[in-house]
Formats: C-alpha cells, structure tokens, sequence
C-alpha cells in the first residue's frame, strides 16, 4: 500500500509511534509518506519505501496566526497525487484530522477518493480536544474519519463520554520494538552516571504541568534519604525550572541529572532501576512501557491508560495521582532488595513483551486494508 502519514515530528509520544509504525510498515514493504512540518526526530530515511515530505508555512505579517492547516492540506493535496497515496494515517486528531478532510475534500472534487484513518492519542482529546474552543471542529473531523482508533481502552471511554461519537472505535494500543531494548545489561555504562551503591531513577517526558514532575522530585528526594540514588530526568519543558529551584531548594541538585533532549534514551534505560510516570492524566504511557521494555519497573500513578501497561505488583506499582507517600513506599519496597528487583525488572520487560511491534503493526495494516475494501 501507498501510505501518507501524519504527525508532529517531535519528541512527543505521537510523534514517536507514528514514525515507529512508518519505518516499520515501510520494511513490511509498504511505501510511506511522512507529511509534517519538519523531519520526525526518529525518522530514518536511508530506506526506498520511505519518503518525507516538508510542509512549510510562509509568514505573512497580515496573519497573527499563520495557517498551517492550510498548507498541510495543500501539501497532502500535492502529494497524494504527486506519489498516488492511497490512504492517510493521521495521528493526533488536533488538527491533522481536521485538515486530512480537507484535502480529501479538495481531492474528491478531482475524482480521487482518499480514504482517512485518525488515531487518538491522549491530549487530542482530554486535555485540548475537549476545550469548547475545539470541541466541534474535533467531533466533526473524528465523525467524519473512515476509521477511528484510539491507543487504549481509557482514551476510547474518554472519546465517547467527551464528544458525540458517531464513528466505531477500535482499540489499537502503542507498541514497542523490543529488539531495540535487548540490552546486554553488562555493557550499560551504568559507572558513568552513578557509584556502584547507587540506584538509578529515571523520568522521561516533556516536562509538562501533566506530567507532575514536582511529585518526580518529591519521590525522588525520599528515596535517597534512605538509600544512595541518582535522578535521570530527560526531556525539556516548562517545567524544568520550576524543578530545578525545587532541587537546588531540597539540596539534590548533584545528584539528578538533568539531559534535555535525548536521543539515546534505549543507553539511559539501560542502566535504570526504577521509571517513575506520577501524571496526572496519560492516555497509555508510551514511556513507561519503553522502560518496561528495557527490563525497568515502574511506579505511576493509576489514571487513564496507564493500568491496561503497567500490571499492579508485577511490572511496578500504581497509586493515586498525587499520593506521594505510596509511590515512596513503593519504590523502596522495589529497590531495597535485590532479589525483589531483580524479579520486577523480568516481569516488566515480560509484561512489555504483550506491546511487540509484530504484534500490532499488523492490526494497523488490517485496519488500512479494511478501510479501502470498504472505499
Ligand atoms: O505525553 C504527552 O504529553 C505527549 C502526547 C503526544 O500525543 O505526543 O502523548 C500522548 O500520546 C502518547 C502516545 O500515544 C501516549 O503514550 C501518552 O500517554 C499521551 N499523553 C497523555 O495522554 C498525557
């Protein structure tokens, strides 16, 4: 198949399933079409099937706003007949769905029929989709995709009970190449970062009010009052400051080091013991499952999606959003006996092995073939 593909290229988590699932339908010998305003920070483009095509917004000083859903759209214009795409697979409904059907629009005028498939990713619909200011341009965009998917069995409750629905959901969770995270945890560079007696906790995302990285720094700081640790915190965000005063505050900055962004986040898990995910809202928790993959338990708290990856007691523990004393407990309770650790770091990488790419790239691939039979 002919497949165009929409995202954010950044760090985010949409971003990053939406360029794994590319490179992979491409070496499943589907020819792929990134369109995106910049290239995807995990794109590799050293394949033949795999193509990536740049969408630029020219500024005009009359726009306080410059209109980027109307250069996407042009852009898809061009290019679904440029390449004879087949189908688009937009993902983050905000306002890639929006603009697909546009471009389908434009393109029906011209007797071409591209069929649109939107996945759901989490802030789409909970936190931004849902705002009054979006709500109908979102619903109408959802309705009117020839197939909906969402990344958890959370999101799609979260979809029906926020907007009027009139479209099937069909659950497709995020995945995880695990051969990317069979580390030979020998050759981890753990002595780098931290002494031999030290633990290693890491958080990685982008650092957003959501994410709750001050509880990070609290847990964080009760831990290494009862035993010797380091903080890993990747990301950027604007919550960074914030939480390097709450560290310079607490007198840990020496021992939480902060990267930025990374691209070498398989060589950081590597040598973590423990991933910590306190959100307060996260619609599956794409992070927690690539530590899980990693053979990193985790601790989180329980809302959304995050209980349908990390199983309570096996992979790690879950907890209220902000109960900050169960979520200290619990990482004690895991990092103080090695035995103990050593378990929950096989149960999570076994747990993660459920979210293997093989496994669900092909429900993705059904879905295309379904849409266009139907077309
Ligand atoms: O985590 C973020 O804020 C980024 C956001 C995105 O769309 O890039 O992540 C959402 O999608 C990820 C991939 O499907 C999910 O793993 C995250 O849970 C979800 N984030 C939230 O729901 C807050």
């Amino acid at each position: 198949m002919k497949i165009g593909i929409m995202c954010y290229p950044t760090f985010g988590g949409s971003g990053v399933v939406a360029t794994e699932l590319g490179l992979e339908l491409s070496k499943r010998g589907h020819e792929i079409h990134f369109i995106t305003y910049k290239q995807p920070v995990r794109l590799e483009l050293l394949s033949n099937n795999v193509h990536y095509h740049e969408v630029t917004v020219p500024e005009y000083p009359l726009f306080h706003y410059q209109p980027y859903e109307l250069a996407l759209s042009s852009k898809l214009v061009d290019m679904v007949k440029l390449y004879k795409i087949e189908i688009l697979h937009v993902h983050y409904a905000i306002p890639h769905a929006y603009a697909g059907y546009m471009a389908k629009k434009m393109l029906e005028d011209q007797g071409i029929y591209l069929p649109i498939v939107t996945t759901l990713h989490g802030t789409d619909i909970t936190l931004v989709g849902s705002h009054p200011y979006y709500k109908p341009a979102v619903t109408f965009s959802i309705n009117k995709s020839d197939a909906v998917t969402a990344v958890s069995q959370s999101l799609k409750e979260d979809t029906l009970r926020l907007f009027d629905i009139k479209n099937n959901i069909s659950i497709v969770p995020n995945f995880i190449d695990l051969d990317k995270y069979n580390h030979d945890f020998t050759n981890c560079q753990r002595d780098i970062m931290a002494n031999e007696d030290e633990k290693i906790i890491t958080h990685i995302s982008n650092l957003r009010p959501v994410k709750r990285v001050q509880d990070v720094i609290s847990i964080f700081y009760n831990v290494q009052k009862v035993m010797p640790a380091k903080l890993m915190l990747v990301g950027v965000g604007p919550e960074r400051e914030k939480v390097e005063i709450q560290c310079q505050e607490l007198g840990i900055l020496d021992k939480v080091i902060f990267f930025g962004k990374s691209n070498e986040i398989d060589k950081i898990l590597c040598f973590s013991d423990l991933f910590l995910l306190p959100s307060e809202t996260e619609s599956f928790g794409l992070a927690a499952l690539e530590a899980m993959a990693s053979g990193v338990p985790v601790i989180s708290s329980n809302t959304g999606g995050i209980p349908e990856v990390n199983v309570q007691g096996v992979s790690g523990f879950l907890s209220n959003v902000g109960d900050l004393e169960d979520m200290t407990k619990n990482a004690i309770h895991i990092l103080s006996d090695e035995n103990r650790l050593a378990t929950f770091k096989m149960n999570a990488r076994k747990e993660a092995l459920k979210y293997d790419l093989h496994k669900i790239v092909p429900q993705y691939e059904a879905i295309y073939k379904d849409t266009l039979d139907k077309c």
